[in-house]
C-alpha cells in the first residue's frame, strides 16, 4: 500500500477523519429508535438536530484488513433517553470489535443475541472491547460530545435489521440525576 493510504489524522472535537465527508444521523433518522414516542415527537416538532456524525478508515478491504470508524455523539435527552446510536450486530456475526473513548462520556449497551445486556462506560482513555456476536450502542451521558474510534474487521459489515425490528431490551435514561439502565418495557410503563 502506498503511504499515503497508511495514515490519516483524525480531529478529536470535530469527531472525524481528515479528508472525509462524514455521515450524519439527525433526529428524524431515528424513528423508532428511542422509548418515549411522545417525547420524540414533540422533538423533532422544535427541530431536526443531529444526533451523530460518523467518519471511517477504510484502507483495505483484503483478507485479514481492518477498519476504523471515528463517532461524535452530541450531548442531548429524548425525554429522560440519553441520545444514542443505532447499535448494531455485526453482520459476520463472530466479529468483535475496539471501542476507543477519546472525549466526553458515555456508556456502551452490549446485548447477546440471547438477550443478556450489559452497560459499560466509555470515556476517554478507556477501552471497551466488544465481543463477538453482541449487538452494540453507544450512549451520551454527559453535557459535551463522547467521542470515540471503533476498530473491527473490514469483513464484519454492519446489521441494523434486528435492532431496528425489536430494538434493544434496555435503555439508558437519566432517572433524578442518575444514568441508569433499565428494562425497556418498565420505562415504557413509567410513561403509560
Ligand atoms: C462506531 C463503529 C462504527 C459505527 C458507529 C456508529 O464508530 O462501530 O462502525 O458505524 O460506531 O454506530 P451505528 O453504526 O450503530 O450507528
Ligand atoms: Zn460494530
Amino acid at each position: 500500500m502506498r503511504f499515503s493510504e497508511l495514515m490519516r489524522e483524525f480531529d478529536v472535537e470535530e469527531g472525524t477523519f481528515s479528508g472525509d465527508d462524514c455521515s450524519v444521523r439527525r433526529l428524524s433518522d431515528l424513528q423508532g429508535y428511542f422509548a418515549d414516542e411522545a417525547a420524540y415527537e414533540a422533538a423533532l416538532e422544535a427541530g431536526d438536530p443531529i444526533v451523530y456524525s460518523v467518519s471511517a478508515f477504510t484502507p483495505s478491504n483484503d483478507e485479514g484488513a481492518l477498519h476504523c470508524a471515528i463517532a461524535r455523539i452530541e450531548p442531548g435527552r429524548i425525554g429522560c433517553e440519553w441520545y444514542l446510536t443505532k447499535g448494531h450486530f455485526h453482520a459476520w456475526r463472530a466479529a468483535a470489535e475496539f471501542y476507543i473513548g477519546l472525549g466526553g462520556e458515555g456508556v456502551m449497551v452490549l446485548e447477546s443475541e440471547h438477550g443478556e445486556s450489559q452497560m459499560v462506560y466509555l470515556k476517554a482513555n478507556s477501552i471497551i472491547y466488544v465481543p463477538g456476536y453482541t449487538a452494540h450502542r453507544t450512549v451520551n451521558t454527559g453535557d459535551v460530545p463522547l467521542v470515540y474510534l471503533g476498530v473491527y474487521s473490514a469483513a464484519a459489515g454492519h446489521d441494523y435489521g434486528a435492532i431496528a425490528q425489536r430494538n434493544f431490551l434496555k435503555v439508558v435514561v437519566d432517572f433524578d440525576g442518575k444514568n441508569t439502565m433499565i428494562d425497556r418495557e418498565v420505562f415504557l410503563e413509567t410513561l403509560a
